[in-house]
């Protein structure tokens, strides 16, 4: 067992334990320490000193995988050779299928399966195992260019002098599975025999070799492909190599091609591989292709630059042609962008067309008191009766791509999609909206997500952000090391909570409460949960399930409170709460959270970023935290801890819900200090004034 490691910590135990709970025993892990941190190499060391049959080698710089598993080769010495990567793992009883199946052939090859999980679970149905052949077609056995799950025996590696290339960073073990596959007649696959090939989710910290760029991909694809045919005589290995190329060039290298820059680029080594092709396998494949080959093998590399600029064109088109959104996007790519950028127009969006609210909405109201030369877009999901003239558009109609398209600057409260495409003369205003509670993008240390590609999303998108507001340090903090932001960061305090100084007199709420629709008779609850990860009807789409007892609060306080009932605009259900009526509001879908708070007297919330805004009111704040263990220790982890610093209790029951607000003054009275405490630490740069700020620094002239 081959395992060359490369900085995977976080992924070890999983790999490492799988091999030892195998259920055949026989076998020797050679760890390959290929250059890693001080913390890899703990683990590793702490390893081998635990297991007899673990054997650790330490390289001083990295060398690359194929250095290590060839390294790990000449130390082997048992029957077999089998090749790991350090953040995959086995299922129990993978070696032993392997083994009791090679019988007399000179590798067997197991069954591959992407997971981003740690769990992965097979059922096996013994008795029915059967191997297939490859015997004819026994290059197709190697169609995933990967010598991973696939157990040879070790004196076929050393007769017929098997290595990994060593001068390719990716592609290396198709050297190594050529040769193989030439040596042996015929090449048996198991496919209950499983391997769990992990997708992992830090592309940007952490990439795999499977995650690196794209031109790092097509150099190191062109050198494998040049060299081998250069070297490799089997026919049936040929067409391997030239079905891979072609097959490469029309997927990744087509893709990398996009941007005309890096025909340039790869052009000469380009033309040499093709003039290594079979003309006559070319010749199988569509037009479009055949055209592009063609004009490389005439070598005339400005008619090829014409080509695949039309016909990247015709490539888009075929997409285009997909769905209206794609057709949209295509005009977008194509026409829209060529347009020229207005000075004077700005883009809002604010939770993602959801509502008109938080940071965009202060920004804008300033904007227009201040009467200044602009003109203005709105993007919802439905039209809405707002001040001023903005013109309103729906998120991804033409409307939306052409506004998007031309306007100067951008407002959003939180990411605009991956496929726009921000110009040298658009200004990105990232209002973000909340102070970190729970962990964010680069901080959030978990090894297995539902979107393996978030992290990577999420960085090529706040790459466009030029200005970044901040409600407090703690959050700069924050942002810069969560988001790896290291544009202007704006520390004025959010422009959502100005309304929060500004209109705090009996007044302004009692206007407040006609507008939202409520008594100004009673005192006013607010509920204002966050969502939870786990619970979901489909991606984006989350479910609120109440586990406040609402009978339970009816009899404790109709009499003196109303409850205003505000799930987050992630959760897309509606609570029936008819049987509560005149006492519980809905008032989810209500525009502006920060009139709620205006018109509450106290705040019942979770792990919503919602408290540390309310608090700048200095009203009470409930923590109905019934989840807690299962929230942060498993959903999400936290950036403070909610015992020591919550300027409330904690409470875990509709009970003590019910307790609390019966007895609210000695709760506030027993808070106090963690409320200044608390206060000091999140409300300090709020004044009433972080709009104004926010666009005397962005709107310069
Ligand atoms: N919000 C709301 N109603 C709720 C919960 C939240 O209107 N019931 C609004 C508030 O403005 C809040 C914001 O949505 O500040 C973010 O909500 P969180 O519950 O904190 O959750 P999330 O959207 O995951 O953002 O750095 C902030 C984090 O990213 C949290």
């Amino acid at each position: 067992m081959i395992i060359p490691v490369f900085n995977t910590l976080e992924f070890l135990e999983d790999c490492i334990d799988s091999v030892i709970s195998q259920t055949y025993r026989h076998f020797e892990i050679i760890l390959i320490n290929d250059g890693s941190n001080k913390e890899t190499e703990n683990m590793l060391t702490t390893y081998s000193n635990k297991y007899e049959n673990i054997y650790l080698y330490n390289f001083n710089e990295r060398e690359g995988v194929g250095a290590a598993r060839n390294f790990g080769i000449s130390e082997a010495t048992g029957s077999y050779i089998y090749f790991l990567d350090s953040d995959d793992y086995l299922p129990n009883m993978t070696l032993e299928l392997l083994v009791n199946n090679i019988k007399e052939d000179d590798m067997i090859r197991g069954r591959i399966k992407h997971t981003t999980f740690s769990n992965g679970e097979v059922v096996l149905l013994q008795g029915l195992m059967n191997p297939k052949y490859y015997e004819d077609k026994k290059f197709n056995s190697i169609k995933n260019k990967s010598a991973l799950n696939t157990l040879f025996k070790r004196e076929f590696i050393i007769e017929n002098n098997l290595w990994f290339s060593e001068e390719l960073a990716i592609y290396s073990d198709i050297t190594f599975l050529i040769s193989a596959c030439i040596a042996t007649p015929r090449v048996p696959y198991l496919k209950e025999a499983i391997y769990f090939r992990r997708k992992r989710n830090d592309a940007i910290s952490n990439p795999s070799l499977s995650q690196s760029a794209l031109h790092e991909k097509v150099f190191n694809f062109l050198k494998m492909y040049k060299s081998l045919k250069e070297n490799v005589e089997d026919e049936q290995a040929n067409v391997y190599l030239d079905r891979e190329f072609l097959n490469f060039y029309r997927k990744q290298i087509v893709t990398c091609f996009k941007d005309i820059a890096c025909i340039d680029m790869f052009y000469p080594a380009l033309h040499e591989c093709i003039r290594l092709t079979n003309k006559q396998l070319i010749q199988s494949y569509s037009w479009v292709l055949r055209n592009e080959v063609n004009a490389i093998l005439n070598d005339k590399q400005k008619k090829y630059k014409r080509i695949m600029k039309r016909h990247q064109l015709l490539r888009d088109i075929k997409v285009g042609l997909e769905s209206k959104r794609k057709f949209y996007l295509l005009l977008y790519r194509r026409v829209l962008q060529k347009m020229k950028v207005k000075e004077n127009v700005v883009f809002f969006e604010s939770f993602l067309g959801k509502n008109y609210s938080d940071n965009p909405k202060y920004i804008y109201e300033k904007m227009l008191e201040k009467n200044m030369p602009y003109k203005y877009v709105w993007c919802f999901r439905e039209d809405k009766n707002i001040p001023g003239n903005a013109i309103q558009v729906k998120r991804f109609s033409l409307k939306y791509y052409y506004y998007l398209a031309r306007a100067k600057y951008w407002v959003s409260n939180s990411r605009l999609p991956k496929s726009l495409n921000k110009r040298e003369e658009n200004i990105y205003l990232q209002t973000w909206h909340g102070t970190p509670l729970k962990t964010l993008v680069f901080d959030i240390n978990d090894i297995h997500s539902a979107d393996p590609n978030y992290k990577k999303n999420f960085y090529e998108q706040s790459r466009r952000w030029d200005y970044l507001n901040s409600p407090n340090q703690y959050s700069s903090d924050i942002f810069r090391r969560a988001f790896k932001y290291d544009e202007t960061m704006l520390e004025f305090g959010y422009p959502r909570n100005d309304i929060l100084y500004q209109k705090n007199n009996q007044n302004d709420i009692d206007k407040l409460k006609d507008k939202i629709g409520i008594t100004k008779d009673k005192k006013v609850i607010l509920y204002a949960p966050t969502w939870r990860d786990d619970e979901f009807f489909s991606r984006g789409n989350y479910k609120f399930t109440l586990n406040l007892d609402l009978a339970k609060m009816q009899d404790a306080f109709s009499n003196e409170y109303i409850l205003l009932l505000r799930t987050h605009y992630h959760i897309a259900n509606n609570i029936d709460v008819s049987e509560f009526e005149g006492f519980v509001y809905d008032a989810s879908h209500y525009d502006d959270i920060a009139e709620l708070y205006l018109a509450s007297d106290m705040l019942i919330t979770d792990y919503s970023s919602v408290f540390f805004d309310y608090a700048h009111l200095q009203r009470p704040i409930l923590f109905y935290t019934y989840d807690l263990e299962k929230y942060r220790d498993s959903l999400r982890g936290m950036y403070f801890d909610m015992q020591e610093e919550c300027p409330g209790p904690l409470l875990m029951t509709t009970d003590e819900v019910v307790d609390s607000i019966a007895n609210i003054d000695d709760v506030t009275e027993k808070y106090k200090d963690k409320y200044n405490a608390f206060y000091e630490k999140f409300c300090q740069w709020d004044d009433g004034h972080a709009s104004e700020k926010t666009i005397e620094a962005v709107f310069k002239d």
